[in-house]
């Protein structure tokens, strides 16, 4: 947004900002509300946090002004990607590299200063989500290298039955898309469901990318959700949340799960290490059994 729509919105400078310098230093802790954000996995992966709000800086007519908008994060940002490539006629870590990778390591850098130093950053960030919104992490113009990710590839230890009835195979039938299966039956009552969950163990609560793929069929078509266990819910409690719903009948079908945001809360139980994936289906009349082939869990860890 624009300093000027910003002071349209209200954002004006001198009755909300400190003066300069402030007395103790107090930075924003969580985005303003003209903030832009991402929602979808393509706006995620170009999204980065900048301060702009109550930024000091040299103004037309050899001043000073203390304005709020992208019009002051957008040169932040900028200044950091300068300093990237030449810090006072010295090469920095960005020279050479194309804009496309500059723009991979501006935010891989702000990641992995985030990761490393506790209380960067900002509540609102994906380490500390208030909402769906994504804001990205906090732009870091240091030369701190960002950890080296490993990626990692579970299957799930054990399943559970919530709803119906066990009808063959175990865990052990979900680790390859090899038409071996999981099967429950659904309940044979009102709305016939099936409802299990696979549970996943020694899972990192640092992961980052994190991706479930479900593939599966069912006798008869019915209403399939995919939910992921949110362990932070309802106060600790915990909580299904729900990603994917589509109909599924007798074709196999695979679908790939990836939560935007901070995923840490989906790693908890009592030993803080598992993460819970639900296969659940519905229809409304005529018993029926779901199968599934193949629960994959991947995602990054430092
Ligand atoms: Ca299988």
């Amino acid at each position: 947004m624009s300093s000027r729509r910003a002071t349209r919105a209200g954002i004006t400078t001198t009755r909300l900002c400190p003066t300069y310098p402030p007395p103790t230093r107090r930075p924003l802790r969580s985005p303003p509300s003209f903030s832009n954000y991402a929602l979808t996995t393509g706006g995620k992966n170009h999204t980065i946090a900048a301060p702009g709000v109550c930024i000091y800086s040299t103004w037309l007519g050899s001043g000073y002004n203390t304005i709020s908008g992208t019009s002051m994060a957008t040169p932040h940002m900028t200044g950091a990607v300068a300093l990237c490539l030449d810090d006072g006629g010295v090469a920095g870590p960005c020279a050479g590299l194309t804009p496309a990778q500059i723009v991979q390591k501006m935010r891989s850098d702000a990641y992995g200063h985030s990761l490393a130093v506790y209380g960067y950053g900002f509540t609102g960030d994906p380490f500390r989500p208030v909402s769906t919104r994504y804001y990205g992490y906090l732009d870091w113009a240091g030369t701190t290298p960002p950890p080296t990710l490993t990626h990692v590839a579970k299957f799930p230890a054990t399943t559970t039955v919530t709803s119906g009835t066990l009808r063959g195979g175990s865990a052990a039938s979900l680790t390859a898309n090899d038409d071996v299966y999981y099967s429950v039956n659904s309940t044979t009552t009102a709305t016939r469901t099936t409802a299990w969950y696979g549970t996943f163990t020694g899972v990192s609560k640092q992961l980052t990318n994190l991706k479930v793929t479900y593939r599966g069929k069912n006798s008869l078509t019915c209403t399939q959700t995919l939910a992921l266990w949110d362990w932070t819910a309802s106060g600790g409690a915990g909580g299904w949340v729900q990603f994917d719903s589509r109909s599924v009948g007798t074709s196999e079908v695979g679908v790939a799960v990836i939560p935007l945001g901070s995923v840490s809360k989906y790693v908890g139980g009592a030993t803080a290490d598992q993460l819970r994936f639900r296969v659940r289906c519905t229809r409304s009349s005529s018993s029926f059994y779901a199968s599934g082939d193949l629960l994959r869990l991947d995602y990054d860890k430092p």
